[in-house]
């Protein structure tokens, strides 16, 4: 049982809400009105245009910034991965597209469906998948599409996102593979779908369910998980079992996952047919104010790489030894090399890579640098991963405003 529920936490601080109300008269209750306790100073300011924004906490999560409160849309404050090359399970992005998230679950009567084309169709318990399975583990980075979408220009619609709808974590669960061989996966299976218990506010709007080919649902790596970092999932991100998918887009990590469906035709659903696609162009770049030809859905992650150490804005001193630090990833290849430059990219230093957490995880670098003239500084970091592919000097854009992974550039101050 889930005992700290999201149910619980609301009825607890006076807000009896009933549930087929909220989308109708979204007013009604202020989500962040009730979960928001911290005094009002308490922002962060993204670096661009409308950049401000509140601090709220969430059950199981420190103060994180507030982008949308119905569906709850949470960013990791950047400064968090400095902390450590894990994301603590408090810190971590919470992203959800419909309002009608679960408020409460108990882990002990709750059950995945593995149904469709599929010779025994199967009702699994946690109990079942911990006992019955042997368990797989893996490090890997999830990142939303959107993430850093707020830097676009022009400017999209959706989430005027920062760089923080990224994390990365120990999952821990069974091998969906393994699920589906138990099942007995039809000759003819073409794709899986995957639905969590999240669920739309009407029939108008589509329900959120994602799919995979079926060679890669049978992948080694794609992970039921029902744990992170070595506890329970947070209930904001899929307790009790989650699709944990390494090397992909969020948007396929369903979390709350309870229906899969093994499925002999290419699933049609608004959220793999219409929304998460991208242009069908190299860099899923177009020109900037167009339109795309031709789209597909998106997949793996691109190169990217950030300095965590130093925020813009932020100081050094001058002839003193200062340890740069930051974090680079990829969808799946591993990091090969991270090059840092001070002087707008004309030099560039390798970077000492640090521990390898396996090809799916961030991959921390260090750099000691000594700088020698007093006055505004420009870090650049570029990232290149085992197949020779890197991120490029000026942004790409696309309608949606995904995948960015423009070479970052940070401004700080050399100091006496
Ligand atoms: N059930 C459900 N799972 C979902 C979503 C959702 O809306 N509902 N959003 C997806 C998207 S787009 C992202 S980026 C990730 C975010 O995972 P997190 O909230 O654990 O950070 O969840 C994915 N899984
Ligand atoms: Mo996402």
């Amino acid at each position: 049982m889930f005992n700290e529920s999201m149910h619980a936490f609301l009825q607890s601080r006076g807000a009896a809400i009933r549930r087929r109300d909220l989308f109708r008269n979204a007013s009604l209750l202020s989500l962040s009105g009730v979960i928001s306790h911290l005094r009002a100073e308490e922002s962060i300011t993204l670096p661009f245009a409308n950049g401000q924004r509140p601090l709220v906490r969430y059950p199981q999560k420190r103060p994180l910034i507030r982008l949308t409160s119905r569906p709850p849309q949470l960013e990791t404050p950047f400064s968090v991965f400095n902390e450590s090359v894990l994301t603590p399970n408090d810190a971590f992005f919470v992203r959800y597209h419909l309002p009608n998230i679960p408020m409460e679950i108990d882990s002990e009567s709750f059950r995945l469906e593995i149904k469709g084309s599929v010779q025994n169709a199967l009702k699994l318990s946690i109990k079942d998948l911990k006992d019955n399975f042997s368990p797989a583990e893996i490090v890997a980075v999830n990142q939303c599409s959107g993430n850093s979408r707020g830097f676009s220009n022009p400017r999209v619609s959706g989430g005027q996102l920062g760089n923080g709808a990224m994390g990365n974590a120990r999952w821990r669960g069974v091998r969906l593979k393994d699920v589906l061989e138990k099942a007995g996966v039809s000759a003819n299976a073409k794709q899986v779908s995957f639905n969590g218990m999240d669920t739309p506010p009407g029939p108008q709007v589509p329900d959120f369910i994602k799919a995979l080919e079926i060679d890669h649902a049978m992948s080694a790596d794609v992970l039921l998980a029902y744990s992170m970092n070595g506890e329970d999932l947070p209930l904001l991100n899929g307790y009790p079992l989650r699709l944990v998918v390494p090397g992909y887009y969020g948007t396929y990590w369903v979390k709350h996952v309870h229906e899969i469906t093994v499925l002999d035709s290419v699933f049609e659903g608004f959220w793999m047919s219409t929304a998460y696609r991208i242009p069908n162009t190299p860099g899923a770049c177009i020109p900037s104010g167009t339109a795309a030809k031709s789209t597909l859905p998106i997949g793996r992650l691109n190169v990217r790489s950030f300095l965590t150490s130093h925020l813009e804005g932020g100081s050094i001193q001058i002839h003193r030894e200062t340890v740069l630090r930051g974090i680079a990833f990829d969808g799946g290849a591993g990091i090969n090399e991270v090059v840092v430059s001070m002087d707008g990219g004309n030099v560039w230093r390798k970077a000492v890579l640090g521990e390898d957490l396996g090809n799916y995880s961030f991959r921390e670098w260090t750099l000691p640098v000594t700088p020698q003239v007093k006055g505004p500084l420009e870090i650049r970091v570029k990232a290149t991963n085992r197949l020779g592919e890197s991120q490029p000097m000026d942004a790409l854009w696309n309608p949606a405003g995904y995948m960015r992974n423009v070479v970052e550039a940070v401004k700080i101050e050399v100091i006496a």
